[in-house]
């Protein structure tokens, strides 16, 4: 069932390694029910990640969504992906950067800012979509918990259902995702891989893919490819999912306490998320997701993101 109000979103992505945050972009810049006032971008090469996040923009027709490097996080020079390589200064490339997007201008202020300069705007109004490790967003929260406080509500791509699986958003920071998830007093919600792999491209999918990006969006083609070349499967849509529920409700939700686990040694491993059906230390209520209406949300997808 669609939502009626259009939904003013702050989108935080690690776009450029993983290829779902692109297509989670592209299904933005397709929606006319969500309005996204910012972009900002998170972990390690944030300003090659923010020219991807406006090539993609651009390739869909979107000039006026503007895009703000925020923090590169604790890892931002350690080799972290086997076909990595490094610029001449030691920064990290991004796997689906390309010279023909050197000439996209990011905004200079940083994205911990306009985090907190849009919740100062637009309050209530306003949520957070965050699909990447969530260092921005727990920056912002430390710098003026009141003014975070205001926020309409957080939408989490990350974590897992199971107490022993960690998920890539957590691990790479669980300090940052503890911050965030045992934030008091603003509306939560995630969606974990448990859910997110459920919407993996089968092979009639990809094909479809493969056809339909094509004219201008045969950059974000471009970029499914180097993904799958580089990883060997086939594509997840883990934040488009995310994205998608903000237009039609695919998902059904558990009402529970998040604890993030930071214990790296003993009861049990950094950025574990363990569900809890009453609070516990350092936990807050969210909304888990449950389960996805799988193949409803893939139609939807392609409808949106191959639309001529
Ligand atoms: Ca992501």
């Amino acid at each position: 069932m669609a939502f009626e109000k259009r939904r003013k979103i702050l989108f935080d992505t690690d776009i450029g390694d993983d290829i779902d945050d692109a297509f989670a972009l592209a299904l933005i810049a397709s929606s006319p029910e969500i309005e996204c006032v910012a972009v900002t971008t998170v972990f390690r090469n944030v300003v090659q990640r923010g020219k991807i996040a406006l090539s993609v923009l651009d390739d869909y027709g979107i000039k006026d969504i503007p895009v703000y490097p925020g923090l590169i996080g604790q890892y931002g020079k350690d080799r972290i992906f086997k076909y990595e390589q490094f610029d001449e200064q030691g920064m990290p490339i991004v796997a689906h950067y390309g010279e023909d997007m050197a000439h996209y201008k990011l905004q200079e202020k940083n994205g911990v800012d306009v985090i907190l300069e849009n919740i100062a705007k637009y309050g209530k109004e306003l949520e957070i979509v965050a699909v990447g490790p969530l260092t921005n967003v727990a920056e912002a929260i430390k710098k003026d918990p009141a003014l975070f406080a205001q926020v309409g509500g957080l939408v989490i791509m990350g974590g897992n259902i199971n107490p022993d699986v960690t998920e890539w958003n957590i691990r790479w920071d669980p300090e940052a995702a503890r911050t965030v998830l045992s934030f008091p007093g603003v509306p939560k919600k995630i969606i974990g891989t448990d859910i997110t792999k459920q919407v993996t491209f089968n092979d009639e999918d990809l094909q479809f893919f493969r056809l339909n990006l094509d004219g201008s969006r045969a950059r974000l083609r471009r970029m499914m490819e180097i993904w799958i070349k580089n990883i060997n499967v086939n594509p997840v849509m883990h934040d488009p999912l995310v994205v998608g529920t903000l237009v039609c409700e695919f998902c059904k939700y558990q009402k529970k306490y998040a604890y993030v686990c930071l214990d790296r040694n003993q009861n049990g491993a950094a950025g574990e998320t363990w569900y809890f059906d009453r609070k516990v230390v350092c936990s807050e209520e969210i909304e888990v997701a449950v389960e996805v209406d799988n193949r409803a949300f893939m139609e939807f997808l392609k409808e949106r993101i191959c639309a001529k």
